[in-house]
């Protein structure tokens, strides 16, 4: 058994909601353990960053946006994108590095998106989608828009000079950005004490005089609620926020890390808090054959997307230069 979610946020919300939120955090799992399999088997080129522990923050923040809404994410990109809406099955042929993929082979691992759901292709230097994420907002903004954009990034990129110069403009110019911080507490395999003295990153909204908000980041409903309450205030022109969600991975930083450097008891206090096993849990057993039903559709998907990822045509030569420059944001 986890530590239990608050009934009453369970209960103040609709039944069908919190299921689709659950086959979405399950999606990312069972996309990741599988992506997990076809690397070590050498199915795929590169390397990965994968995100399995951290669903919640993903999907708590993407259904707390609207369709229109933008994201701009980072080398751990899986999640975010799965939770944005794009498929399962673009995202696997694009791990193959074949046609067809969500960015026609091009991008990999590290730089998932389409614009068509929302999402410019992740980012992975580090910190380099905060300015991006400003500059965009300032786009929605000269365009009388009152979409908002929610900017993912790791407590690491805090620490970046892009961290402070993208949230300083969002904030003298009230952007609408939600800074969403997936605080796992490691950049890699340092720990944050050992880069930061301010050891909550949403402290630091203070100095650029936003506000900030720490969450469970593995309660996908807290999660979900603060985006709601972030993004109403981006769209009333009072944005932009820095909110902090405290998560973890249950992986190495990349595939070639063991992640000794967690001690046991960490792992453990993090794995009694898995935040799908919580919602399920939350769920079962009043809505167990609506949860059975979501887990057989999770698992038809993933055989659908290998399926489809092994069978893709690889690139022509031809489309080399195409599909490389930056798209324009639809209006
Ligand atoms: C500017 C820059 N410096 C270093 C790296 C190498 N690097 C990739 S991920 C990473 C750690 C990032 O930690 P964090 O921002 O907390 O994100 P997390 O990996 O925890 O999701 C580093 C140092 C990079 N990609 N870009």
């Amino acid at each position: 058994m986890s530590v239990a979610l608050a009934p009453e946020s369970v209960a103040s919300h609709p039944v069908d909601l919190l299921l689709d939120i659950y086959e979405r955090m399950l999606l990312i799992r069972e996309f990741e353990e599988r992506v997990k399999l076809l690397f070590l088997e050498g199915s795929m080129p590169g390397t990965i960053h994968q995100a399995q522990g951290q669903e919640g923050t993903a999907a708590g923040v993407c259904f707390a946006l609207r369709p229109d809404d933008l994201i701009t994410s980072t080398h751990r990109c899986h999640g975010h994108a799965i939770a944005k809406g794009v498929t399962a099955e673009s995202m696997m042929v694009e791990l193959f590095g074949k046609a067809g993929g969500c960015c026609a082979g091009k991008g990999g691992s590290m730089h998932m998106g389409d614009m068509a759901v929302g999402m410019p292709p992740a980012i992975a230097i580090v910190g380099g989608g905060i300015p991006l994420a400003a500059g965009m907002a300032l786009a929605l903004r000269m365009q009388k828009s009152d979409r908002v954009v929610a900017c993912f990034f790791g407590e690491g990129a805090t620490s970046e000079g892009a961290f402070h110069e993208g949230v300083n403009l969002a904030a003298i110019w009230n952007l609408p950005v939600i800074f969403a911080c997936e605080n796992n507490r490691y950049g890699a395999s340092t720990d944050f004490s050992k880069v930061s003295k301010v050891h909550r990153v949403a402290d630091r909204a203070a100095a650029y005089g936003i506000r900030g908000e720490t969450v469970d980041g593995n309660d996908v409903i807290a999660v979900y609620e603060a985006t709601q309450r972030a993004a109403e205030e981006c769209r009333r022109g009072e944005g932009p926020v820095l909110l902090e969600m405290l998560t973890y991975r249950r992986t190495g930083h990349s595939r070639r890390d063991p992640n000794h450097y967690q001690p046991k008891e960490e792992q453990e206090y993090w794995y009694a808090r898995d935040p799908i096993a919580r919602l399920r849990e939350a769920l079962a057993p009043a809505h167990e054959r609506a949860l059975a039903e979501r887990d057989g559709r999770v698992a038809e998907m993933i055989e659908d997307a290998v399926d489809a990822a092994r069978n893709a045509p690889e690139p022509a030569p031809a489309d080399l230069l195409t599909d490389v420059y930056a798209t324009e944001i639809a209006r």
